[in-house]
């Protein structure tokens, strides 16, 4: 049987499980990569793990993310990585250099690859054909060390592109459709690879912009196959050598598939606040606006600013509106300055920054209160951008230039009409500057490398063995859609990403500022902490922190309808049991402050009989609620979490394990 380019390379790196049947398979890991907001935590749990040098081929450690750096916290951490970085053996991208995903795939990335990154748009690396996963921390930590990454077993969604996308419609365009179709729920456990004449009509970059957000789709990850374009690309990065051809073969069977006609589409836009409320930029248009922000992952390449700089060419955006420009790396920036495309940015009004995150993880850039921001990155969830009562719309580069000029929500076929601009015809150039004086290598003799642990980085709090009963409380019931920004909210926060305990005060801060204090005293005084949700609980970010603090606060089971990949593998992870409800309905059953047991809930998991019955007291109802775990992902839970379980029995493997009751 032929078999599809993600099958392709998954086989190569198997080393448990089988591709045709199982509920996981393990696979070996190429490439890892951190940033600075989950790396600290990777890096301290990577230290605990006894191991000398990263097992990996390479290993990357970027600091993008926190590059403010207001106060010692993140200059600390950012020290930290760096010492980390040299006595471990992995490169370091210095701030400055660009956003992770950028600069992996410009200066790292290979076809055929793995990468597994602390990142949920790690999948970023699918536009170059690998297959790049996004994980928690401590994931990452165990792939650094050699380990196996384990996966749901996946099933392949062939997404078939044909025609060729009209002028002003672009990439980000192509995703956003996707999402409309596919939304963001429902996507659990499939690899999404882009097959059909269609993709030769795309560069990496732009196919990179769609495996980027395709993370919001919840799918594992998306790939597209590695070609001549791909060749084309890795040539003007002088990596030529890097190339491999990998295509899908001709009979390979996709698990399902979805046609889109590029030809048809038009300019989209997500509105607030999720990825997936997608309509054309057409039905809403007129709608003033404040704020207009272009880069981010998704959408911060060298062709994405020289199209936004020839819109703008010789204009000035309204006045009305703030116009923020931020290119995705060095290698962009350079290119741009050089040539001038940025010096026409910024005469156009632009406030540049450096490249790094920046107003896509809500570090600067808040909008005003109840502000419309139009923005190029991948996720508007509430409250992200730093500003609750904000309105965040998604668009192309083009769509956002468009908007910047008119101060309103604009389709970008309008800008000829109206200013008599024609769309800029721009090409991937025949060779990027290449500038890797931000990449520190790793050092020959990393034995002789010191760590430098401000007083900001304390070390990971450990897990608890699993009870035998869950007695306690629910301290918190959310609907559905939570994301880990509604869990654990980043922006201005994100300097305590290494002080769990002092960010553990945050969780749910903007959904439930009293939930942390209670969780505290309910753990002092003995009382289970439970949390429920409703459908796609644990979207977007990977950040394991969303798990990792709850841990701390005593929560020890998290009730939803569905919980999502990477969010379930992290309260594996930290020992909390991810249960589901058996009949959806009676998640109106319970409510915030009922009284709750789950009796013999240890036994279950050991005998894996794959239901428990929650007592709600206070209602005096039995809920039956499902558990579907691995062998694996039981005993993790069992002995407390991972760390526990690496601690306890270090050496063995999961099958030699054998927990008593
Ligand atoms: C995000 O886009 O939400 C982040 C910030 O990049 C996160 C990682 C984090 O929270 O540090 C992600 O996507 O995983
Ligand atoms: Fe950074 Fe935003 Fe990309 Fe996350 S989505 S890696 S915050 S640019």
């Amino acid at each position: 049987m032929g078999l599809t380019v993600a099958q392709k390379i998954l086989k190569k790196h198997l080393v448990d499980g089988d591709l045709l049947s199982g509920d996981e398979i393990g696979i070996k890991i190429d490439h890892t990569l951190t940033q600075d907001a989950t790396g600290t935590m990777a890096d301290l749990q990577f230290e605990q793990m006894g191991v000398e040098r990263v097992k990996t081929e390479v290993s990357v450690s970027y600091i993008d993310h926190k590059t403010i750096q207001m106060g010692f916290e993140d200059a600390d951490d950012h020290k930290y990585l760096q010492t980390f970085a040299q006595k471990y053996g992995l490169y370091l991208s210095k701030p400055g250099n660009g956003i992770c995903h950028q600069v992996h795939l410009e200066r790292f990335g290979r076809p055929g690859a793995t990468l597994l990154g602390s990142d949920s748009h790690t999948p970023t690396g699918g536009g170059i054909g690998m297959i790049a996963i996004g994980a928690g921390g401590l994931d990452v930590a165990a792939a650094m060390a050699g380990m196996p990454f384990y996966m749901p077993r996946p099933k392949i969604l062939g997404i078939k592109l044909t025609g060729k996308l009209n002028d002003w419609v672009t990439a980000k365009d192509v995703i956003l459709k996707v999402l409309q179709i596919l939304t963001t729920k429902g996507n659990v456990g499939w690899i999404a690879e882009y097959f059909g004449d269609g993709i030769k009509t795309l560069s990496v970059p732009e196919r990179a912009t769609i495996t980027n957000m395709g993370a919001e789709l919840g799918v594992t990850t998306s790939v597209f196959p590695s070609d001549e374009i791909t060749r084309k690309f890795l040539k003007a990065q002088a990596r030529e050598r890097d190339w491999i051809p990998l295509e899908a073969d001709e009979d390979a069977k996709y698990d399902r598939v979805i046609e889109i006609n590029l030809s048809e589409l038009e300019p989209m836009i997500a509105q607030p606040h999720s990825p997936d409320n997608v309509v054309r930029v057409r039905d809403i248009e007129g709608l003033e606006i404040d704020q207009v922000c272009v880069g981010s992952c998704t959408n911060s390449s060298y062709k994405d600013g020289k199209i936004v700089a020839e819109i703008l060419s010789g204009k000035v955006v309204n006045p009305n509106i703030d116009f923020v420009y931020i290119a995705g790396s060095k290698q962009v920036a350079r290119m741009l300055a050089d040539e001038g495309s940025l010096s026409k940015i910024i005469a156009a009004g632009a406030r540049y920054f450096e490249p790094c995150c920046g107003f896509c993880i809500g570090a600067g850039q808040a909008p005003r209160n109840n502000g419309v921001s139009i923005r190029t990155n991948n996720r508007n969830f509430f409250g992200r951008s730093g500003t609750k009562t904000a309105k965040i719309y998604l668009v192309s580069p083009e769509t956002a230039a468009a908007c910047a000029l008119t101060g309103k929500i604009t389709d970008p076929r309008d800008l000829e009409k109206l200013f008599g601009i024609s769309h800029p015809k721009v090409d991937i150039p025949e060779s990027f500057v290449i500038d890797d004086s931000r990449i520190i290598p790793p050092a020959f003799e990393g034995e002789k490398v010191e760590l430098y642990k401000g007083p900001n980085i304390v070390d990971p709090p450990s897990g608890e063995e699993l009870p035998q009963e869950i007695s306690g409380v629910i301290t918190g019931k959310f609907g559905d859609k939570i994301t880990t920004d509604d869990i654990m909210p980043a922006g201005s926060l994100l300097k305590y990403r290494s002080n769990v305990p002092e960010y553990s005060k945050y969780v749910f801060m903007n959904r439930d500022p009293e939930f942390a204090k209670k969780c505290l005293e309910n753990k002092d005084k003995g009382i289970h902490n439970i949390i429920v949700g409703g459908d796609s609980y644990g979207q977007g970010s990977s950040r394991e922190h969303a798990a990792l603090c709850p841990m701390y606060l005593g929560v020890k089971v998290v009730i939803a309808k569905a919980i999502e990949r990477i969010h379930r593998a992290n309260l594996i992870n930290f020992g909390i049991v991810p249960l589901t409800f058996e009949n959806p309905d009676d998640y109106e059953k319970i409510e915030k402050g009922d009284k709750i047991k789950i009796e013999n809930i240890r036994k279950a998991l050991i005998e894996n009989s794959g239901r428990v019955i929650l007592k709600n007291e206070t209602k005096n109802v039995e809920i039956p609620l499902n558990f579907h775990l691995t062998e694996r992902e039981r005993k993790i839970i069992l002995v407390g979490g991972t760390m526990m379980l690496a601690k306890k029995y270090a050496g063995m493997s999961f099958k030699e394990i054998e927990i008593k009751e």
